[in-house]
C-alpha cells in the first residue's frame, strides 16, 4: 500500500455530489457501459505519466451511482490518470459481487500470463487513447501487436478519438484485428452538419467496417448547447442508435474526467437516453443486450 498522497489539478470539477433520480427507469439488466474509478490515490496511485491528477472517486462511491440510477452492472474503464496499473480498476470488479467488467490499459511489454490473470479478474479488453492531451501515443506497430495478443482471449479494443483525427487514423482502425468500440462517437463537432464530412467519415466506417461499435454517450462532452438536455447532441446520437442498433452502448462517463464546462448531472444524464434511443427495444439493446453480449457473453448466450 502507498503512502503518496496527490493534489487534485487546480480547478478540476468534481463529480456531481446529489445527482437527481432519472425520470427515464432504465431496463431490468441495464449496463453503464462506460465509467471510471480514480484511486484512491494513497491506495492505488496515480501513474507518474499521468497528465491530470483528478479528484478521488471510489469504486464504493461508483457502485452508489449505479445503485441511485438504476443500472445492474458496469464496466469499468482504466482511465489514463492510472497509465498501465490496473489496480484499481481490478480491485473494483473484485469488490462488485460479479456486478462489473474491465477495459484495461496495458503496455507491450505484457506477459501472456499477466493477460490472463487480468482475463480472470474480469477484463474483457484493452484501450487506446489517441487524445494527444490525456496520452503519449505509442506506435502503431505496437498497438497491433498488443490487439493480435488479445484475440486469443476474445477480448476487443476500446478506442478514444477525436472526430478531427480520424482522417489520418481510419485506415489504421480498419486494420486492427476484432471487434473494436469507439468511445462518445469518436467525438464529432456537433457544430457541423449531421449529413457533413466529418460525421459521414465516422458513420461510413461503422458502415464499411462491421467489428465497429460505438458508445453514445457523452453529450456533456459534445454539447455547445448545455445541459440539462444536450439537444445539440440528440441528432448525432439517435441516428447511431437508429442505423446501428447491434453494434451501441451507453454510459455515464462518471466521474466526468477534465469536464471544464460542467458537470453533469448523472440523472439528466440517463435522462438523455430515450430521447436517442426511442423504442423499448432500442433501449434494450444499447443498454443490456449489446453490453452482456461484450462484457458477459457467457449469460447472454445462455439467455435471460
Ligand atoms: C473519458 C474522457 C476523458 C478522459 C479519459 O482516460 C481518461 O483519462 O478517458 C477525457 O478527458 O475526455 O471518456 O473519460
Amino acid at each position: 500500500m502507498s503512502e503518496a498522497t496527490f493534489q487534485m489539478d487546480n480547478g478540476w470539477f468534481e463529480f456531481h455530489s446529489n445527482p437527481s433520480v432519472p425520470d427515464f427507469k432504465v431496463p431490468a439488466g441495464a449496463i453503464d457501459a462506460h465509467c471510471h474509478v480514480f484511486g484512491p490515490g494513497d491506495v492505488f496511485p496515480y501513474a507518474p505519466t499521468r497528465k491530470y491528477t483528478p479528484c478521488d472517486a471510489s469504486k464504493d462511491q461508483l457502485f452508489a451511482l449505479r445503485d441511485h440510477l438504476g443500472f445492474e452492472r458496469s464496466v469499468i474503464v482504466q482511465a489514463t490518470c492510472h497509465g498501465a496499473d490496473n489496480r484499481a480498476l481490478v480491485d473494483a470488479i473484485a469488490h462488485s459481487d460479479g456486478k462489473a467488467r474491465g477495459i484495461a490499459t496495458v503496455s507491450a511489454a505484457i506477459s501472456d500470463d499477466e493477460l490472463l490473470e487480468l482475463d480472470s479478474a474480469g477484463v474483457r479488453g484493452v484501450r487506446f487513447s489517441f487524445v494527444k492531451r490525456l496520452v503519449d501515443v505509442l506506435p502503431h506497430d505496437t498497438l497491433t501487436e498488443v490487439a493480435e495478443r488479445i484475440q486469443p482471449l476474445g477480448w476487443h479494443l476500446v478506442i478514444y478519438v477525436e472526430s478531427q483525427d480520424l482522417p489520418d487514423l481510419s485506415e489504421f482502425f480498419a486494420s486492427l484485428p476484432g471487434t473494436m468500440v469507439f468511445d462518445h462517437m469518436a467525438r464529432p463537432d456537433v457544430m457541423q452538419a449531421i449529413n457533413g464530412k466529418g460525421f459521414d467519415q465516422f458513420m461510413r466506417l461503422l458502415t464499411d467496417n462491421e467489428n465497429m461499435w460505438t458508445k453514445v454517450s457523452c453529450p456533456d462532452r459534445l454539447t455547445l448547447a448545455g445541459p440539462p438536455r444536450y439537444d445539440d447532441v440528440v441528432p448525432f446520437a439517435k441516428r447511431v442508435v437508429e442505423i446501428f442498433p447491434d453494434r451501441t452502448l451507453w454510459g455515464t462517463d462518471w466521474p466526468h474526467p477534465n469536464m471544464t464546462s460542467h458537470m453533469p448531472d448523472d440523472g439528466k444524464l440517463v435522462d438523455f437516453i430515450p430521447r436517442i434511443a426511442v423504442s423499448d427495444e432500442l433501449q434494450r439493446k444499447l443498454l443490456v443486450d449489446n453490453p452482456m453480449r461484450l462484457y458477459w457473453p457467457e449469460e447472454f448466450n445462455n439467455g435471460p
